[in-house]
């Protein structure tokens, strides 16, 4: 390590006097003029974890559905998933060392992760549409080159189609070609085999509206288009020409205002759906004949993927176990329909897709969705083998119902959330189930819901338990929760301090959005 070239490079991405970030739930997020030697470092440290795991490290410049003033930065392991949590500390360290720590620092993290300073080490480095990710990003490629790192530029891409080409580098090609160009041509024939024999009643199975939230998801789709048009065609909203990145439009706001994006032409009863400014999220919604609309949102996804992929393990007879994993913000009926009436067995974890994850590859086949709608499927390595050969070895509908498997397994991007992988996991789904996006809809009714922010002097006062749906600290708090919650029905409260924003999550819901005072029991309130 030459100490000497990090100091003098280091200094051109100098610090600002007393900024304290840390790599949260999506890495470091803030105003984007603040990040410039926090890419400089991520630079810096995806080098060291190359070195230390031996594998291509990814480094991805977006602040997902952040305003566009903002940006990031996160770290992908090698496999396409996120930072281990051990190498979050390192992160934090680095990104808050004085500059004259720097080397030293460097020094520390080498020697506690045990890292071969002699081994090589290669970063792929990807960014979204904001204004500030082309410099930005520059400044990582300053850090890992000052490490004499090697490394490839995917430049605009989505978060997703980054994970996606790290993991195909650490596989040696097994999960894909590592280009975009093979993320296309994977995904598109995966669709293609999927809808082909499908049955389709006219034109409406075929098209779909997608508001692109200003950002990168127009950029890519507008590319895959002629890969997938013998079984899609999309109209693009929102595609970055006219509007702002995420600004009244886009899955987080779509989802958190339970309203239509704005710059979107919605007819009664048409198939609508939003990505999010990095497209690793995506929700769908219509709007009904008398005007209403309703959201389908993560919840949904999930319900209507695991429906289809119960089915198909029905078909193969084979005992494969499969799993569905949400967090606390998942809708209560959501989670009664799944263990309930489809009997898959549920599990909650803390927010933030890394948990999800995590919790997901315990199973033969993992689905994972955070209501918001950022999430995928995992198949084990086991499942993969076991459906591949009834694929090739089995008659008839077996095999059939292996072969789709085989395709499901192709179409999702098992690296990370993906919302034109979902996309297009969704659309085979409903082609080949005959099914409108109302029947959809109607597979079961939403408890009404509210999530808030709240800004708070100091977020991490408040500290949870049991996947974040219970509050420890400040006493007193969850003993208020409860003692509102319980004069509600089918009621279900919590407040968690966010992992991305400096604010504090309320989320409410129940039975019915009209309440009764509980002190007085006669004030009625509407909740708006
Ligand atoms: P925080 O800010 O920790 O709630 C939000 C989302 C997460 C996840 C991350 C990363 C909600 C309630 N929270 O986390 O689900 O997507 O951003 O983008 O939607
Ligand atoms: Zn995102």
């Amino acid at each position: 390590m030459d100490l000497d070239a990090i100091t003098e490079y280091s200094a051109l991405h100098a610090k600002p006097n007393g900024l304290v970030l840390q790599y949260g739930t999506a890495g470091f997020r803030t105003k984007a003029e603040h990040l410039d030697h926090v890419m400089f470092r991520m630079g810096l440290l995806a080098v060291l974890r190359s070195k230390q795991t031996k594998s291509t490290i990814g480094v991805m410049v977006t602040a997902s559905h952040n305003p566009e003033e903002d940006n990031g930065v996160k770290l992908v392991d090698p496999l396409g998933e996120m930072l281990a949590p051990s190498w979050e500390e390192h992160a934090t360290c680095l990104a808050n060392a004085e500059e004259q720590d720097m080397p030293r620092v460097l020094m520390d993290i080498s020697v506690k992760a045990a890292v071969n300073l002699q081994q090589d080490a290669f970063v792929v480095i990807g960014r979204d549409t904001r204004p500030s990710s082309e410099k930005l990003s520059q400044s990582v490629i300053d850090g890992v080159t000052v490490l004499e790192g090697q490394f490839h530029d995917y430049g605009l891409v989505t978060t997703p189609q980054l994970h996606y080409m790290v993991c195909c580098r650490n596989t040696s090609g097994r999960y894909g070609k590592a280009t975009i160009e093979g993320y296309y041509e994977k995904l598109s024939r995966a669709f293609l085999e999927l809808t082909n024999q499908a049955f389709c009643s006219g034109d409406d199975y075929r098209s779909l509206k997608v508001d692109c939230a200003n950002g990168i998801g127009a950029l890519k789709l507008r590319e895959m288009e002629h890969y997938i048009s013998q079984g899609l065609s999309v109209q693009l909203f929102n595609d970055g020409t006219k509007g702002k990145l995420n600004h009244l439009c886009g899955a987080d706001f779509v989802k958190s205002h339970q309203k239509p994006p704005e710059g979107m032409e919605m007819k009664a009863n048409e198939r609508c759906c939003s990505f999010d400014g990095d497209a690793d999220r995506i929700v769908y919604y219509y709007l009904d004949v008398d005007g209403h609309f309703h959201l389908i949102d993560g919840d949904k996804i999930a319900t209507l993927i695991s429906s289809f992929l119960k089915e198909l393990l029905l078909e193969i007879g084979e005992s494969l176990n499969i799993g569905v994993v949400q967090t606390a913000y998942a809708n209560g009926s959501s989670t009664r329909y799944l263990e309930e009436v489809m009997k898959v067995p549920v599990y909650c974890t803390k927010t933030g897709v890394k948990h999800l994850h995590h919790k997901a590859q315990e199973f033969d086949i993992g689905v994972y969705f955070e209501a918001n709608g950022h999430g995928t499927v995992l198949f084990s390595k086991a499942a993969e083998t076991k459906i591949k050969q009834l694929a090739k070895e089995s008659e008839d509908k077996k095999k059939e119902a292996a072969k789709m498997l085989e395709n499901v397994i192709d179409l999702f991007n098992q690296a990370a959330g993906d919302a034109i992988s979902d996309m297009l996991v969704i659309e085979a789904i409903l082609t080949r189930k005959g099914l409108t996006v109302q029947q959809w809809d109607a597979l079961y009714t939403d408890l009404p819901n509210r999530q808030l922010k709240v800004k708070v002097a100091d977020r991490q006062v408040i500290s949870t338990t049991d996947a974040e749906r219970q509050v420890v600290t400040p006493l007193g708090l969850q003993e208020a929760i409860n003692d509102l919650v319980k004069t509600y029905k089918l009621s279900r409260a919590f407040v968690r301090p966010s992992g991305t924003e400096d604010i504090v999550r309320v989320y409410a819901e129940a039975d019915s959005q009209v309440s009764w005072g509980s002190s007085t029991g006669k004030c009625k309130v509407r909740v708006q």
